[in-house]
Protein backbone atom coordinates (compact mmCIF):
# COMPACT_ATOMS: atom_id res chain seq x y z
CA UNK A 1 0.00 0.00 0.00
CA UNK A 2 1.27 3.37 -0.68
CA UNK A 3 1.31 6.28 2.34
CA UNK A 4 1.22 10.17 2.40
CA UNK A 5 2.95 11.14 5.43
CA UNK A 6 2.51 14.97 6.47
CA UNK A 7 5.04 15.79 9.55
CA UNK A 8 5.75 12.21 9.68
CA UNK A 9 2.11 10.84 10.34
CA UNK A 10 0.76 8.34 7.82
CA UNK A 11 -2.71 10.23 6.73
CA UNK A 12 -5.07 6.84 6.27
CA UNK A 13 -6.45 6.67 3.12
CA UNK A 14 -3.66 5.57 0.64
CA UNK A 15 -2.45 7.56 -2.19
CA UNK A 16 -5.55 9.64 -2.63
CA UNK A 17 -5.91 12.04 0.08
CA UNK A 18 -7.71 14.98 1.73
CA UNK A 19 -6.21 16.66 4.10
CA UNK A 20 -6.63 20.21 5.93
CA UNK A 21 -3.50 21.84 7.71
CA UNK A 22 -4.74 23.35 11.39
CA UNK A 23 -1.71 25.62 10.73
CA UNK A 24 -0.47 27.02 7.40
CA UNK A 25 1.57 29.54 8.59
CA UNK A 26 4.35 26.94 10.03
CA UNK A 27 6.39 24.78 7.27
CA UNK A 28 5.10 21.18 7.09
CA UNK A 29 6.59 18.04 5.59
CA UNK A 30 4.80 15.88 2.82
CA UNK A 31 6.51 12.85 2.25
CA UNK A 32 5.37 9.27 0.84
CA UNK A 33 6.68 6.11 0.25
CA UNK A 34 5.43 3.62 -2.35
CA UNK A 35 4.68 -0.05 -2.29
CA UNK A 36 6.47 -2.15 -4.89
CA UNK A 37 3.26 -3.60 -6.37
CA UNK A 38 3.71 -7.18 -8.18
CA UNK A 39 3.56 -7.10 -11.49
CA UNK A 40 0.12 -8.98 -12.39
CA UNK A 41 0.17 -10.05 -15.93
CA UNK A 42 -2.39 -12.06 -17.31
CA UNK A 43 -1.16 -15.32 -19.28
CA UNK A 44 -4.24 -17.23 -20.27
CA UNK A 45 -8.14 -16.57 -21.30
CA UNK A 46 -9.13 -19.37 -18.67
CA UNK A 47 -11.26 -18.15 -16.39
CA UNK A 48 -10.03 -19.82 -13.14
CA UNK A 49 -9.66 -18.00 -9.70
CA UNK A 50 -7.05 -20.67 -8.89
CA UNK A 51 -4.71 -20.39 -11.99
CA UNK A 52 -2.48 -17.44 -11.43
CA UNK A 53 -2.21 -16.67 -14.97
CA UNK A 54 -6.04 -15.90 -15.40
CA UNK A 55 -7.47 -12.29 -15.00
CA UNK A 56 -9.97 -13.50 -12.27
CA UNK A 57 -6.58 -14.29 -10.14
CA UNK A 58 -5.11 -10.88 -10.33
CA UNK A 59 -8.30 -9.29 -9.78
CA UNK A 60 -8.48 -11.72 -6.42
CA UNK A 61 -5.23 -11.12 -5.64
CA UNK A 62 -3.85 -7.82 -6.17
CA UNK A 63 -4.45 -4.90 -3.90
CA UNK A 64 -5.30 -1.43 -4.41
CA UNK A 65 -3.32 0.99 -6.48
CA UNK A 66 -2.48 -2.10 -8.89
CA UNK A 67 -2.16 -2.31 -12.34
CA UNK A 68 -3.01 -5.81 -14.39
CA UNK A 69 -1.38 -6.51 -17.53
CA UNK A 70 -2.12 -8.68 -20.60
CA UNK A 71 1.03 -10.95 -21.63
CA UNK A 72 2.03 -9.89 -25.40
CA UNK A 73 0.17 -11.77 -27.97
CA UNK A 74 -2.43 -13.10 -26.10
CA UNK A 75 -5.68 -12.11 -27.96
CA UNK A 76 -9.40 -14.09 -27.74
CA UNK A 77 -12.28 -14.40 -25.68
CA UNK A 78 -12.03 -14.83 -21.60
CA UNK A 79 -15.66 -16.44 -21.12
CA UNK A 80 -16.84 -16.40 -17.73
CA UNK A 81 -19.53 -17.82 -16.29
CA UNK A 82 -19.86 -15.09 -12.78
CA UNK A 83 -18.78 -11.18 -12.71
CA UNK A 84 -16.23 -9.71 -12.77
CA UNK A 85 -16.30 -7.88 -9.05
CA UNK A 86 -13.62 -4.87 -8.59
CA UNK A 87 -14.06 -3.85 -4.97
CA UNK A 88 -10.99 -1.98 -4.79
CA UNK A 89 -8.92 0.27 -6.80
CA UNK A 90 -7.12 -1.24 -9.52
CA UNK A 91 -6.65 -0.76 -13.08
CA UNK A 92 -7.18 -3.11 -15.96
CA UNK A 93 -5.11 -2.82 -18.93
CA UNK A 94 -5.61 -4.40 -21.73
CA UNK A 95 -4.27 -5.27 -25.07
CA UNK A 96 -7.03 -3.48 -27.57
CA UNK A 97 -10.78 -3.78 -27.67
CA UNK A 98 -10.15 -5.67 -30.89
CA UNK A 99 -7.80 -8.22 -29.49
CA UNK A 100 -9.40 -9.31 -25.98
CA UNK A 101 -13.05 -9.87 -25.40
CA UNK A 102 -14.51 -10.71 -22.40
CA UNK A 103 -18.20 -12.87 -22.68
CA UNK A 104 -20.25 -14.09 -20.30
CA UNK A 105 -20.67 -17.91 -20.80
CA UNK A 106 -23.91 -19.39 -21.36
CA UNK A 107 -24.98 -19.66 -18.02
CA UNK A 108 -28.45 -18.80 -17.54
CA UNK A 109 -28.03 -16.60 -14.28
CA UNK A 110 -27.98 -13.08 -14.86
CA UNK A 111 -25.22 -10.63 -14.41
CA UNK A 112 -23.37 -7.61 -15.21
CA UNK A 113 -19.49 -8.51 -17.08
CA UNK A 114 -17.84 -5.73 -14.66
CA UNK A 115 -19.34 -5.00 -11.42
CA UNK A 116 -17.70 -1.96 -10.03
CA UNK A 117 -18.23 -1.46 -6.22
CA UNK A 118 -19.20 1.92 -4.52
CA UNK A 119 -16.45 4.29 -3.34
CA UNK A 120 -14.09 2.09 -5.38
CA UNK A 121 -11.80 3.89 -8.27
CA UNK A 122 -11.19 1.66 -11.27
CA UNK A 123 -9.61 1.69 -14.65
CA UNK A 124 -10.68 -0.01 -17.13
CA UNK A 125 -8.77 -0.55 -20.81
CA UNK A 126 -8.10 -1.61 -24.25
CA UNK A 127 -11.09 -4.27 -23.82
CA UNK A 128 -14.23 -5.45 -25.30
CA UNK A 129 -17.00 -6.67 -23.33
CA UNK A 130 -20.10 -8.40 -24.59
CA UNK A 131 -22.88 -10.49 -23.68
CA UNK A 132 -24.04 -9.47 -20.16
CA UNK A 133 -27.33 -9.52 -18.88
CA UNK A 134 -27.18 -6.93 -15.74
CA UNK A 135 -27.28 -7.27 -11.88
CA UNK A 136 -30.33 -6.27 -9.86
CA UNK A 137 -29.61 -2.29 -8.70
CA UNK A 138 -31.42 -0.71 -5.59
CA UNK A 139 -34.04 0.04 -8.19
CA UNK A 140 -35.34 -3.12 -8.64
CA UNK A 141 -34.21 -3.75 -12.59
CA UNK A 142 -31.59 -5.64 -13.87
CA UNK A 143 -29.03 -3.34 -15.02
CA UNK A 144 -25.58 -2.77 -16.77
CA UNK A 145 -25.59 -5.41 -18.74
CA UNK A 146 -22.00 -5.02 -19.57
CA UNK A 147 -20.65 -2.89 -16.63
CA UNK A 148 -22.82 -1.86 -13.52
CA UNK A 149 -20.76 1.17 -12.06
CA UNK A 150 -21.19 2.01 -8.64
CA UNK A 151 -18.32 3.22 -8.19
CA UNK A 152 -15.34 5.95 -10.35
CA UNK A 153 -14.96 4.47 -13.05
CA UNK A 154 -12.74 5.40 -16.30
CA UNK A 155 -13.48 3.62 -19.19
CA UNK A 156 -10.48 4.06 -21.98
CA UNK A 157 -10.22 2.44 -25.65
CA UNK A 158 -13.08 -0.12 -24.71
CA UNK A 159 -15.90 -1.72 -27.01
CA UNK A 160 -19.18 -2.75 -25.14
CA UNK A 161 -21.31 -4.56 -27.51
CA UNK A 162 -24.25 -6.81 -27.48
CA UNK A 163 -25.17 -6.57 -23.66
CA UNK A 164 -29.04 -6.57 -22.66
CA UNK A 165 -30.88 -5.61 -19.61
CA UNK A 166 -33.47 -3.26 -18.49
CA UNK A 167 -32.19 -0.33 -17.37
CA UNK A 168 -28.54 0.35 -19.41
CA UNK A 169 -27.76 -2.37 -21.27
CA UNK A 170 -24.38 -1.45 -21.80
CA UNK A 171 -23.66 0.82 -18.90
CA UNK A 172 -25.70 1.47 -16.05
CA UNK A 173 -24.08 3.98 -13.59
CA UNK A 174 -26.38 4.02 -10.54
CA UNK A 175 -25.45 4.42 -6.60
CA UNK A 176 -25.57 1.30 -4.47
CA UNK A 177 -26.13 2.96 -0.89
CA UNK A 178 -26.12 6.83 -2.08
CA UNK A 179 -22.28 7.72 -2.97
CA UNK A 180 -22.74 9.47 -6.14
CA UNK A 181 -20.81 6.93 -8.81
CA UNK A 182 -18.89 8.78 -11.25
CA UNK A 183 -17.97 7.32 -14.91
CA UNK A 184 -15.39 9.05 -17.07
CA UNK A 185 -15.33 7.41 -20.99
CA UNK A 186 -13.38 8.18 -23.15
CA UNK A 187 -11.97 6.48 -26.64
CA UNK A 188 -14.89 3.71 -26.75
CA UNK A 189 -17.88 2.41 -28.75
CA UNK A 190 -21.29 1.59 -27.24
CA UNK A 191 -23.10 -0.41 -29.68
CA UNK A 192 -25.85 -2.64 -30.22
CA UNK A 193 -27.10 -3.50 -27.02
CA UNK A 194 -30.74 -3.68 -26.15
CA UNK A 195 -32.50 -3.06 -23.17
CA UNK A 196 -36.34 -4.21 -22.66
CA UNK A 197 -38.66 -2.39 -20.57
CA UNK A 198 -40.86 -3.91 -17.54
CA UNK A 199 -44.60 -3.11 -17.05
CA UNK A 200 -43.30 -1.65 -13.58
CA UNK A 201 -42.75 2.23 -12.89
CA UNK A 202 -38.77 1.71 -12.14
CA UNK A 203 -37.56 0.61 -15.37
CA UNK A 204 -35.84 3.47 -17.58
CA UNK A 205 -33.96 1.84 -19.99
CA UNK A 206 -30.96 3.52 -21.79
CA UNK A 207 -30.18 1.12 -24.60
CA UNK A 208 -26.19 2.19 -24.15
CA UNK A 209 -25.97 3.67 -21.52
CA UNK A 210 -27.99 4.97 -18.18
CA UNK A 211 -27.14 7.14 -15.70
CA UNK A 212 -29.22 7.05 -13.08
CA UNK A 213 -27.92 9.41 -10.28
CA UNK A 214 -24.36 9.83 -10.86
CA UNK A 215 -21.73 12.20 -13.52
CA UNK A 216 -20.73 10.99 -16.86
CA UNK A 217 -18.44 12.61 -19.44
CA UNK A 218 -18.59 10.81 -22.83
CA UNK A 219 -15.18 12.12 -24.92
CA UNK A 220 -14.15 10.84 -28.16
CA UNK A 221 -16.58 8.39 -28.10
CA UNK A 222 -19.27 6.37 -30.21
CA UNK A 223 -22.93 5.31 -29.10
CA UNK A 224 -24.58 3.19 -31.71
CA UNK A 225 -27.21 0.90 -33.32
CA UNK A 226 -28.53 0.40 -29.48
CA UNK A 227 -32.21 -0.14 -29.06
CA UNK A 228 -34.78 0.59 -25.90
CA UNK A 229 -37.70 -1.79 -26.73
CA UNK A 230 -40.80 -0.80 -24.77
CA UNK A 231 -42.85 -4.23 -23.47
CA UNK A 232 -46.40 -4.75 -22.31
CA UNK A 233 -47.67 -0.76 -23.09
CA UNK A 234 -45.50 0.42 -20.14
CA UNK A 235 -46.21 3.89 -19.12
CA UNK A 236 -42.19 4.28 -18.77
CA UNK A 237 -41.62 8.00 -19.79
CA UNK A 238 -38.41 8.48 -20.34
CA UNK A 239 -36.96 5.32 -22.71
CA UNK A 240 -33.65 6.37 -24.04
CA UNK A 241 -32.07 4.25 -26.92
CA UNK A 242 -29.00 5.16 -27.28
CA UNK A 243 -28.54 7.41 -23.58
CA UNK A 244 -31.09 7.91 -21.04
CA UNK A 245 -30.02 10.52 -18.30
CA UNK A 246 -32.51 10.38 -15.52
CA UNK A 247 -33.19 13.71 -12.91
CA UNK A 248 -30.78 13.35 -10.76
CA UNK A 249 -27.97 12.31 -13.70
CA UNK A 250 -25.04 14.98 -14.79
CA UNK A 251 -23.79 14.50 -18.28
CA UNK A 252 -21.27 16.15 -20.22
CA UNK A 253 -20.43 15.12 -23.81
CA UNK A 254 -18.10 16.28 -25.96
CA UNK A 255 -16.61 15.65 -29.75
CA UNK A 256 -19.05 12.38 -29.56
CA UNK A 257 -20.84 10.30 -31.82
CA UNK A 258 -24.28 9.84 -31.32
CA UNK A 259 -26.29 7.55 -34.20
CA UNK A 260 -28.53 5.22 -35.15
CA UNK A 261 -29.85 4.39 -31.84
CA UNK A 262 -33.41 3.00 -31.62
CA UNK A 263 -36.98 3.10 -29.07
CA UNK A 264 -39.79 1.45 -30.53
CA UNK A 265 -42.37 3.37 -28.31
CA UNK A 266 -43.12 4.09 -24.77
CA UNK A 267 -45.39 7.13 -23.05
CA UNK A 268 -43.79 10.55 -23.09
CA UNK A 269 -40.58 12.28 -24.01
CA UNK A 270 -39.36 8.78 -25.45
CA UNK A 271 -35.91 9.81 -27.32
CA UNK A 272 -34.56 7.13 -29.75
CA UNK A 273 -31.24 9.17 -29.29
CA UNK A 274 -30.53 10.75 -26.10
CA UNK A 275 -33.28 10.75 -23.89
CA UNK A 276 -32.13 13.82 -20.86
CA UNK A 277 -34.58 14.70 -18.18
CA UNK A 278 -30.97 15.48 -16.15
CA UNK A 279 -28.31 18.15 -17.22
CA UNK A 280 -26.53 17.73 -19.89
CA UNK A 281 -23.75 19.64 -21.68
CA UNK A 282 -23.09 18.95 -24.58
CA UNK A 283 -20.58 20.36 -27.12
CA UNK A 284 -19.11 19.26 -30.41
CA UNK A 285 -21.01 16.62 -31.18
CA UNK A 286 -23.55 14.44 -33.41
CA UNK A 287 -26.54 13.45 -32.80
CA UNK A 288 -28.02 11.35 -36.07
CA UNK A 289 -30.30 8.99 -37.39
CA UNK A 290 -32.01 7.63 -34.04
CA UNK A 291 -35.39 5.88 -34.66
CA UNK A 292 -37.76 7.66 -32.31
CA UNK A 293 -36.06 11.02 -32.69
CA UNK A 294 -32.32 12.21 -31.95
CA UNK A 295 -32.01 14.44 -28.65
CA UNK A 296 -34.19 14.92 -25.32
CA UNK A 297 -32.41 17.41 -23.15
CA UNK A 298 -34.38 18.67 -19.61
CA UNK A 299 -32.05 21.17 -18.32
CA UNK A 300 -28.62 22.29 -19.80
CA UNK A 301 -27.48 22.68 -23.14
CA UNK A 302 -26.33 21.82 -26.88
CA UNK A 303 -23.66 24.04 -28.71
CA UNK A 304 -21.91 23.68 -31.35
CA UNK A 305 -23.22 20.38 -32.07
CA UNK A 306 -25.23 19.04 -35.24
CA UNK A 307 -28.77 17.04 -34.86
CA UNK A 308 -30.26 15.54 -37.80
CA UNK A 309 -34.23 15.26 -36.86
CA UNK A 310 -33.25 19.46 -35.53
CA UNK A 311 -34.49 18.52 -31.50
CA UNK A 312 -33.16 19.72 -28.68
CA UNK A 313 -33.33 23.32 -30.67
CA UNK A 314 -31.20 23.06 -33.17
CA UNK A 315 -31.53 23.70 -36.86
CA UNK A 316 -32.23 20.08 -38.59
CA UNK A 317 -28.52 19.45 -40.57
CA UNK A 318 -28.04 15.77 -41.79
CA UNK A 319 -24.05 15.45 -40.83
CA UNK A 320 -23.23 12.70 -42.89
CA UNK A 321 -22.22 9.91 -41.34
CA UNK A 322 -21.21 6.36 -43.18
CA UNK A 323 -21.77 3.36 -41.35
CA UNK A 324 -20.61 1.95 -38.04
CA UNK A 325 -17.69 0.30 -39.07
CA UNK A 326 -13.83 -0.49 -38.97
CA UNK A 327 -12.00 2.59 -40.19
CA UNK A 328 -8.70 2.20 -38.04
CA UNK A 329 -8.40 1.68 -34.24
CA UNK A 330 -9.11 -0.28 -31.93
CA UNK A 331 -12.70 0.46 -31.83
CA UNK A 332 -15.81 0.92 -34.64
CA UNK A 333 -16.48 4.69 -36.12
CA UNK A 334 -18.76 6.16 -37.90
CA UNK A 335 -16.56 7.79 -40.34
CA UNK A 336 -17.55 11.43 -42.06
CA UNK A 337 -18.03 11.14 -45.59
CA UNK A 338 -16.92 13.80 -48.32
CA UNK A 339 -18.88 17.04 -47.60
CA UNK A 340 -19.95 16.62 -44.34
CA UNK A 341 -20.85 19.76 -42.20
CA UNK A 342 -19.21 18.32 -38.99
CA UNK A 343 -15.64 18.71 -40.98
CA UNK A 344 -13.53 21.11 -39.53
CA UNK A 345 -16.20 23.34 -37.80
CA UNK A 346 -15.42 22.54 -33.91
CA UNK A 347 -14.92 26.02 -32.66
CA UNK A 348 -12.52 25.37 -30.24
CA UNK A 349 -10.43 21.82 -30.34
CA UNK A 350 -10.05 20.24 -26.68
CA UNK A 351 -8.70 16.83 -27.48
CA UNK A 352 -5.26 15.32 -29.11
CA UNK A 353 -6.57 12.67 -30.87
CA UNK A 354 -9.97 11.17 -31.65
CA UNK A 355 -11.98 8.23 -31.01
CA UNK A 356 -9.30 5.95 -32.89
CA UNK A 357 -6.15 7.78 -31.82
CA UNK A 358 -5.74 10.64 -35.26
CA UNK A 359 -4.37 13.61 -34.24
CA UNK A 360 -6.65 16.31 -33.58
CA UNK A 361 -7.00 18.51 -35.48
CA UNK A 362 -6.49 17.48 -39.37
CA UNK A 363 -6.62 20.35 -41.35
CA UNK A 364 -8.07 23.69 -40.66
CA UNK A 365 -9.73 22.49 -37.40
CA UNK A 366 -10.98 19.68 -35.43
CA UNK A 367 -14.13 17.61 -36.86
CA UNK A 368 -17.51 17.33 -34.86
CA UNK A 369 -17.85 13.73 -33.20
CA UNK A 370 -15.62 11.08 -32.53
CA UNK A 371 -13.92 10.95 -36.04
CA UNK A 372 -11.28 13.09 -37.36
CA UNK A 373 -11.06 12.98 -41.08
CA UNK A 374 -7.36 12.39 -42.09
CA UNK A 375 -5.91 14.78 -44.47
CA UNK A 376 -3.80 14.05 -47.47
CA UNK A 377 -0.44 15.13 -46.49
CA UNK A 378 1.71 16.37 -49.85
CA UNK A 379 5.41 15.04 -49.56
CA UNK A 380 7.15 16.70 -52.52
CA UNK A 381 9.24 18.85 -50.60
CA UNK A 382 11.13 21.18 -53.60
CA UNK A 383 10.46 20.53 -57.47
CA UNK A 384 13.82 20.59 -59.58
CA UNK A 385 14.95 23.45 -62.06
CA UNK A 386 14.28 23.65 -65.62
CA UNK A 387 15.54 25.73 -68.76
CA UNK A 388 13.86 27.75 -70.94
CA UNK A 389 13.03 25.70 -74.22
CA UNK A 390 13.46 22.17 -72.73
CA UNK A 391 11.27 19.90 -71.91
CA UNK A 392 10.16 19.95 -68.23
CA UNK A 393 8.61 17.13 -66.06
CA UNK A 394 8.50 16.69 -62.43
CA UNK A 395 5.88 14.90 -60.43
CA UNK A 396 3.62 16.32 -57.03
CA UNK A 397 3.08 13.12 -54.25
CA UNK A 398 1.11 13.16 -51.46
CA UNK A 399 -0.38 10.51 -48.86
CA UNK A 400 -2.39 9.62 -46.19
CA UNK A 401 -6.11 10.93 -46.94
CA UNK A 402 -8.36 8.70 -48.77
CA UNK A 403 -6.98 8.46 -52.43
CA UNK A 404 -7.58 8.98 -55.22
CA UNK A 405 -6.42 12.75 -55.19
CA UNK A 406 -7.01 15.64 -57.50
CA UNK A 407 -4.46 18.25 -57.80
CA UNK A 408 -4.78 22.41 -58.29
CA UNK A 409 -2.37 25.41 -58.52
CA UNK A 410 -3.26 28.06 -56.54
CA UNK A 411 -0.92 30.80 -58.55
CA UNK A 412 0.60 30.48 -61.61
CA UNK A 413 3.16 28.10 -63.05
CA UNK A 414 6.08 29.20 -65.07
CA UNK A 415 4.73 29.51 -68.58
CA UNK A 416 4.74 26.66 -70.92
CA UNK A 417 4.14 24.69 -67.79
CA UNK A 418 0.71 22.68 -66.79
CA UNK A 419 -0.31 20.43 -64.20
CA UNK A 420 -2.20 17.33 -64.73
CA UNK A 421 -4.92 17.53 -62.24
CA UNK A 422 -5.49 13.58 -61.49
CA UNK A 423 -1.23 12.37 -61.77
CA UNK A 424 0.12 15.59 -60.28
CA UNK A 425 2.52 15.87 -63.02
CA UNK A 426 3.98 19.30 -64.24
CA UNK A 427 5.07 18.97 -67.51
CA UNK A 428 5.13 21.13 -70.75
CA UNK A 429 8.41 23.45 -71.74
CA UNK A 430 8.75 26.54 -69.94
CA UNK A 431 8.81 29.89 -72.20
CA UNK A 432 10.26 32.66 -69.72
CA UNK A 433 13.09 32.47 -67.22
CA UNK A 434 12.69 33.27 -63.96
CA UNK A 435 11.35 32.03 -59.78
CA UNK A 436 7.92 31.14 -59.97
CA UNK A 437 5.98 30.71 -56.43
CA UNK A 438 2.61 29.25 -56.35
CA UNK A 439 0.57 27.02 -53.90
CA UNK A 440 -0.17 23.37 -54.54
CA UNK A 441 -3.13 22.07 -53.15
CA UNK A 442 -3.89 18.17 -53.14
CA UNK A 443 -7.90 16.93 -52.37
CA UNK A 444 -8.68 13.09 -51.32
CA UNK A 445 -11.80 11.00 -52.44
CA UNK A 446 -12.91 12.56 -48.86
CA UNK A 447 -13.24 16.22 -50.12
CA UNK A 448 -10.25 17.00 -47.57
CA UNK A 449 -7.70 18.55 -48.93
CA UNK A 450 -3.94 20.08 -48.02
CA UNK A 451 -2.03 23.09 -49.56
CA UNK A 452 2.22 23.51 -49.66
CA UNK A 453 3.68 26.44 -50.72
CA UNK A 454 6.62 25.50 -53.80
CA UNK A 455 8.29 27.16 -56.52
CA UNK A 456 10.11 26.53 -59.86
CA UNK A 457 12.93 28.12 -61.12
CA UNK A 458 13.09 28.34 -65.13
CA UNK A 459 16.78 29.32 -66.18
CA UNK A 460 17.30 31.00 -69.73
CA UNK A 461 19.97 28.24 -70.74
CA1 LIG B 1 -10.52 18.56 -39.17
Amino acid sequence: MDVVYVDGQPLPNGPVVAYAFSNISTDHTISASFATSPTWTVTTLTDDVNDSGSLRYAITNAVAGDTIYFADGLTGTITTENELNINKYITIRGPGADKLLISRGTTTVDFSVFNIVEGVNASLMGLSITNGTGTISTYGALAGGGIINHGNLALTGCSIHDNSAIDGAGISNVSDTGLRPILVIADSVIYNNTSASVPLWWSWCGGGLHNENGDVDLTNSTISGNATIRINNDLNYLHGGGIVNRSAGTMTIQFSTIANNSESGGWLETTGGLASEGRAEIKHSIISGNAGGDCYIGSGSITNSLVKDGSCGLAPVDPMLGDLTNNGGPTLTHGLLPGSPAIDTADVCTVAADQRGVARPQGSACDLGAFEVIKPTITTSSLPSGIKGQAYSATLTATGGNPSYTWTIIGSLPPGLTLNSSTGVISGTPTKGGTYSFTAQVTDANNSSTTKALSIIISNH
